[in-house]
């Protein structure tokens, strides 16, 4: 007792060794071993924090803990009582009346939005070390994840009258905290104001734990140190809340919707404006995007439940590893996670994480659970008896959880929006080997070489669906990857943010042709594509507040290749397995000569739009 001198910690250290809590193994390396003082204050002082990071502290992690376990041994069905059902939603095809006029609704209403990057996540699947929004989207610009976000925040604020900041909060992790600032700070938040950007971290994570008592795994290397995991990304709710951050939007920023996204995903905003639309038309609270998932795919599947007892209803996301034995305990869906027949699909759309909140709704949910969501475990056992674990497990929660704290009236206003994967999804978090394997069973790889394509693959089926003739080149494989690789066409959200803005982008599609070859780069809010025809690389770059109008314009070059790597010291090379070789390049530029065009932040902002806050909450120094 005259060891641990801090009351606070003394009392949690006490609890934790009760019988009832059944953590005094915490004690052995003290106890038995060298007695440390030292070391031994640095454990209480972990398990304050681990106690502080933790809604309702540990007592409450370790009791949910147990009982979750105990459910997970016995084969407890968490959504025991839930009978599924196809849910209701509304799905949309590129080039109907029915999308322009949805993705217009919203288009009005993307000055009104904070932006949410969940970004906490180690990328262990990906085998990345790093933080993944540093990882380029693609290639042929280069431009990194978070830069991609960044930039299409900053073309919605440059477009809106009068002029906004909008704000964008990142959630981090102790692992990804350092390299995201310092991605930050090494790019001068890459063009975003500094106080424009929230920071919000995720606590120490949770204690591991190695059996079904929930005992506190300890570090082998350091018998004073708990072992911790991220708890999952259903931690942003509360830290908004915490840090008081959606509430500070909607009163002081007047912010209308949140957009929550995922760390790697290059296609993330094509449809934000269709998402924003539909929620409007609908009075949605929460809106999932959602894509026609494949059977097994590792996205999870939303559902409409029914509780049989309790007359509750839902519609939310059931995970990849809970719906195979949801399904198969039903008479309706009993083969289980399989593909329809017809459609060649899963019949529950995938979830894919992109989710849109009405702020106002939000936060009132927010202020009655202060964003707690529930905790699931997933333990991977040794043996069917389900007593020894494989390896330490832990509690986690998931953002999309969000309709399971819902009352039934605000049940009513949860729906999910669904479109191609090809046009609004393309994450990167599998290896190269992975995602070999993926392929061969017809399910996206989820690959840095897919993530690249893909995000070329949608921009030619905008500019084809809007009457472009754009020729696609033969499938290829990078690493065992196939791909289709081109033409390589970037078109950056200044220039066009979503399919809408093709109309005036492209005003006579008919005379745009781009050959199977080519790379086609477009920077900037002022450039307007008349007639081009293209068979190399073409960069076309105007600074702010400049104008180039490309007509008439024939480009025959080399262009730029893309040459397969079967190995590289450098690892975001090995992760494509192809570099690009830029043999030939025309560039059309029109910079910012006077500087005229910079507009002033200050003198544009009028009373009513939203506007910078004046604390530094972003932690960016
Ligand atoms: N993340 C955090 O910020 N903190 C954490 O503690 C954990 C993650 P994963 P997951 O769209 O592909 C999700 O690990 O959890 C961030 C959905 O649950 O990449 O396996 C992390 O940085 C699933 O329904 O994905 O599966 C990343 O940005 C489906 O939508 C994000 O959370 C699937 O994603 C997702 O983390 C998908």
């Amino acid at each position: 007792k005259e060891i641990v001198t801090d009351d606070t910690q003394r009392a949690l250290l006490e609890d934790l060794c009760s019988e009832e809590l059944g953590q005094s193994h915490l004690l052995d390396a003290y106890c038995q071993g060298d007695a440390d003082d030292d070391k031994l204050r640095g454990l209480c002082s972990q398990l304050l924090k681990l106690n502080g990071g933790y809604p309702g502290g540990l007592r409450s992690y370790i009791e949910k803990a147990k009982k979750l376990l105990q459910d997970s041994q016995d084969s407890v069905n968490p959504l025991d009582g839930w009978s599924p059902s196809i849910p209701q939603g509304e799905s949309f095809e590129l080039g109907t009346v029915k999308y322009d006029d949805t993705e217009k609704m919203g288009m009005e209403l993307l000055n009104r939005v904070g932006f949410v990057l969940v970004a906490g996540g180690l990328g262990e699947r990906l085998g990345y070390n790093g933080a993944k929004i540093g990882l380029p989207t693609e290639s042929t610009t280069g431009t990194l994840y978070l830069e991609y976000y960044a930039s299409y925040i900053m073309a919605v604020e440059n477009r809106a009258t009068p002029r906004v900041r909008l704000p964008l909060a990142i959630m981090v992790s102790n692992d990804t905290k350092e390299p995201t600032l310092q991605l930050l700070k090494e790019n001068k938040c890459f063009g975003l104001q500094r106080r424009q950007i929230y920071i919000v971290q995720q606590g120490d994570g949770v204690p591991a734990l190695i059996d079904n008592e929930a005992h506190f795994a300890i570090d082998p290397k350091d018998p004073y140190k708990i072992i911790t995991k991220p708890h999952g990304h259903g931690d942003i709710h509360s830290l908004l809340y915490k840090n008081k951050v959606t509430k500070e939007w909607q009163d002081k920023l007047g912010i209308k919707y949140m957009v929550l996204f995922q760390d790697t995903n290059g296609l993330a905003f094509h449809t934000l404006p269709l998402l924003l639309g539909v929620s409007q038309q609908h009075g949605f609270i929460m809106n999932s995007l959602c894509v026609p998932r494949k059977a097994k795919q590792a996205i999870g599947g939303i559902a409409k439940l029914q509780n049989a007892s309790t007359g509750k209803e839902r519609t939310v996301n059931v995970e990849y590893n809970q719906l195979e034995p949801l399904l198969r305990s039903t008479e309706e869906f009993k083969e289980g996670d399989v593909n329809n027949e017809t459609t060649g699909y899963s019949p529950f759309p995938g979830n894919i994480n992109q989710l849109v909140f009405q702020l106002d709704g939000y936060n009132k949910v927010l202020e009655r659970t202060k964003g707690v969501m529930p905790d699931f475990v997933n333990p991977k056992y040794k043996d069917a008896t389900k007593t020894v674990f494989k390896k330490p497990t832990r509690l986690e929660c998931m953002m999309q959880e969000f309709p399971t704290v819902l009352s039934s009236d605000e049940s009513k206003h949860v729906g999910f929006t669904q479109a191609e994967s090809s046009i609004c999804f393309s994450p990167v978090k599998n290896a190269v080997v992975d995602g070999v394997a993926l392929q061969a069973k017809g399910t996206p790889a989820g690959t840095a070489a897919t993530g690249e394509s893909d995000q070329y693959t949608a921009q030619r089926i905008f500019l084809r669906s809007h009457g472009c003739q754009v020729t696609e080149a033969d499938p290829t494989s990078y690493s065992g990857i196939e791909v289709v690789p081109g033409p390589a066409i970037v078109l950056d959200p200044d220039f066009v943010c979503c399919p809408g803005d093709l109309k005036t982008k492209f005003p006579c599609p008919e005379k745009v042709m781009i050959t199977s070859r080519s790379t086609l780069v477009v920077k900037g809010s002022g450039v307007v594509i008349e007639s081009l025809n293209l068979d190399g690389c073409l960069v076309v770059d105007a600074g702010p507040g400049e104008q180039i109008t490309i007509r008439d314009k024939v480009v025959k070059n080399d262009g730029w290749i893309q040459v397969p790597v079967s190995d590289s010291d450098t690892e975001v090379i090995r992760m494509r397995g192809f570099i690009i070789d830029r043999k030939e390049t025309e560039h059309v530029e029109a910079q910012n000569k006077s500087g005229q065009n910079d507009i002033d932040d200050d003198t544009s902002i009028d009373e009513n739009a939203p506007y910078e806050v004046e604390d530094d909450s972003s932690g960016v120094n």
